[in-house]
């Protein structure tokens, strides 16, 4: 059975940036919503369940038709939103530090660039989905979106930074205004986990 990870910080933490609302209605409604799909959809699949989220979105191949779609979606949904939580962060916004730092800068000079490019890939994906920071197996950094709850990996990319871009993220304080979301965003980005994320990914 996969559960919910416990949250880091309280759901008015991320204010203004963030609201609680939204926080709430966001991890006790849609992120529990695709865990317990997900479980559902993985009942009676003894090979699978013995797999990690991660091992099972890395092989999509390898689950049986009548459910596969089921799982990248709630599967997905469900290991997306880990990731999400994860790099939030009340204390958040400072900047990135140590190899990580050393790596972005080397890809995109300075952190304006890349906080530009990335909000492009957030603003650029139509209708519901994901910006990410990727690594491949060699640590090069990439920036991407995937539509929906598709998972980077599912594409052999392992996700260092995910921003939802979703509307159930940002519509009810932002309304349409995605930008001003995304914008915000970089007020709660919690650097450490992402660079721990770099650092541990092999
Ligand atoms: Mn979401």
């Amino acid at each position: 059975m996969f559960t919910l990870p416990k949250l880091g910080f309280e759901f008015d933490a991320l204010e203004p940036h963030i609201d609680a609302k939204t926080m709430e209605i966001h991890y006790t409604k849609h992120h529990r919503g695709y865990a317990d799909k997900l479980n559902v959809a993985l009942q009676g699949q003894a090979s699978l369940l013995k797999m990690t989220i991660e091992e099972i979105l890395k092989n999509v191949e390898a689950i049986p038709d009548e459910i596969r779609q089921a799982v990248i979606n709630n599967g997905g949904g469900y290991f997306n939103h880990n990731i999400f939580w994860s790099v939030l962060s009340p204390e958040g916004g400072s900047g990135p530090t140590g190899i990580f730092n050393t790596a972005l800068m080397s890809k995109y000079g300075n952190l304006e660039v890349f906080k530009d490019q990335f909000g492009q890939a957030a603003v650029a994906r139509f209708g519901s989905g994901w910006a990410w920071l990727v690594i491949d197996e060699d640590k090069k950094l990439e920036i991407m979106s995937s539509a929906n709850q598709d998972c980077p990996l599912s594409i052999g990319q392992t996700p260092i930074l995910a921003l939802d871009v979703w509307e159930h993220a940002y519509y009810l304080n932002y309304q349409n205004r995605r930008p001003d979301y995304i914008a915000a965003f970089w007020n709660v980005v919690n650097w450490a986990e992402v660079e721990r994320r770099y650092e541990s990914a092999r």
